[in-house]
C-alpha cells in the first residue's frame, strides 16, 4: 500500500475511521470523506500521514463531482476507492416506516455510492488500473424483519458491485464487496436516532465484530496481488450465523 492513493467515504466514524488508520499504517496516502468536517480534521491529525479531506454529502450529486474535481492533480489518480459511507435509518415495518428514512437509505447507500464510483472512474480508466471495494452487508444477502429498505439498499450494493465487475472487466479494474454482520460502531445509534440504550442492546452478548477487524479484511482485499480479486467477502461474528440467527451469551 506504500504511497497508494486510497479514497475512503464515511471516514468520520466506525469502519471508515478504522480503515483509514489501517491503510495509513500500511503507508497509503488517504483521501478522507464524510460530512462532519471536525471529525475529518481529527482523523487526519490522528493518522498523521499525507491526507486530503473532502467534506460532502454522498446524496448530493453535484457536490460529489465537485469534490473529486477539487483534488490536486497528483491526488486524482486514485488506486483504491472504498465506498463505505452509509447507514440504516429506522427499523420499522413497511406500513409504518417513514418515507424520509427510506429516502436517506436509498439516496445515500445506493445512489451516493453510484455517484462516487462514477466520479472516480475516469481516472482509473485512464490509468487502466484501480480497485473498488464496496461496503455491502449481510443485510444485502438476507432480509430481516423491519429491515426491508435497508436490506434492499444493501442488496442493490451487492448487485451493483457484480455488474460493475462485469463492465470493468475488460479495463483491468478490480471490483469487490465486503459484507459484514454485526459491527459495533455508531451504526445503531444512527439507526435509532440517538437512542444509545436501544443501540447498545443490538450488540449485547454477541461479541460483535470491531471496526478494526473489518478494516483488516478490507486491507487484505486491497493487498492481494493485482492478478487476484476478492469478489465477495462475508465476515460475521462467530456468534452470528446469518442476519437473524444469533447465539447470544445469556
Ligand atoms: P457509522 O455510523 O459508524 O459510520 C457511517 C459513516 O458513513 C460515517 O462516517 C458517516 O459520516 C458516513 N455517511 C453516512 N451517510 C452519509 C452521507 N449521506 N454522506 C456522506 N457520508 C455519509 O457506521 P459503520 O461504520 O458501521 O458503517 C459503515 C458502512 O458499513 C455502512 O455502509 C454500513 O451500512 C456498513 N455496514 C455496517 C455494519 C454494522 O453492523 N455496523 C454491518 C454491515 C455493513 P458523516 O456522518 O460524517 O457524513
Ligand atoms: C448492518 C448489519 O444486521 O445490523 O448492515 O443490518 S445489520
Amino acid at each position: 500500500m506504500k504511497n497508494k492513493i486510497v479514497l475512503i467515504t464515511g471516514a468520520t466514524s466506525g469502519i471508515g475511521w478504522a480503515t483509514a488508520q489501517t491503510f495509513a499504517k500500511a503507508g497509503a496516502r488517504l483521501i478522507l470523506c464524510g460530512r462532519r468536517t471536525e471529525k475529518l480534521e481529527a482523523l487526519a491529525k490522528d493518522v498523521g500521514t499525507n491526507t486530503q479531506l473532502l467534506a460532502f454529502d454522498v446524496r448530493d450529486k453535484v457536490a460529489v463531482f465537485e469534490a473529486m474535481e477539487s483534488l490536486p492533480p497528483d491526488w486524482k489518480k486514485i488506486d483504491v476507492l472504498i465506498n463505505n459511507a452509509g447507514n440504516a435509518h429506522g427499523l420499522d415495518p413497511v406500513q409504518t416506516a417513514s418515507i424520509e428514512d427510506w429516502e436517506a437509505m436509498i439516496d445515500g447507500n445506493v445512489k451516493g455510492l453510484m455517484y462516487v464510483t462514477k466520479a472516480v472512474l475516469p481516472q482509473m480508466i485512464a490509468a487502466k488500473k484501480g480497485q473498488i471495494i464496496n461496503l455491502g452487508s449481510i443485510a444485502g444477502k438476507e432480509v430481516y424483519p423491519n429491515g426491508s429498505v435497508y436490506c434492499s439498499s444493501k442488496a442493490a450494493v451487492d448487485f451493483f458491485t457484480r455488474g460493475l465487475r462485469i463492465d470493468l472487466n475488460p479495463l483491468g479494474i478490480r471490483v469487490g464487496a465486503i459484507h459484514p454482520g454485526l459491527v459495533e460502531t455508531e451504526f445503531s445509534e444512527v439507526r435509532f436516532k440517538g437512542d444509545q440504550d436501544r443501540a447498545k442492546k443490538v450488540y449485547e452478548g454477541i461479541e460483535a465484530l470491531t471496526a478494526e477487524e473489518v478494516a483488516d479484511a478490507i486491507r487484505y482485499m486491497a493487498e492481494v496481488p493485482e492478478k487476484v480479486t476478492i469478489a465477495d467477502l462475508v465476515i460475521l461474528p462467530t456468534r452470528q450465523a446469518n442476519a437473524y440467527v444469533n447465539n447470544r451469551k445469556a
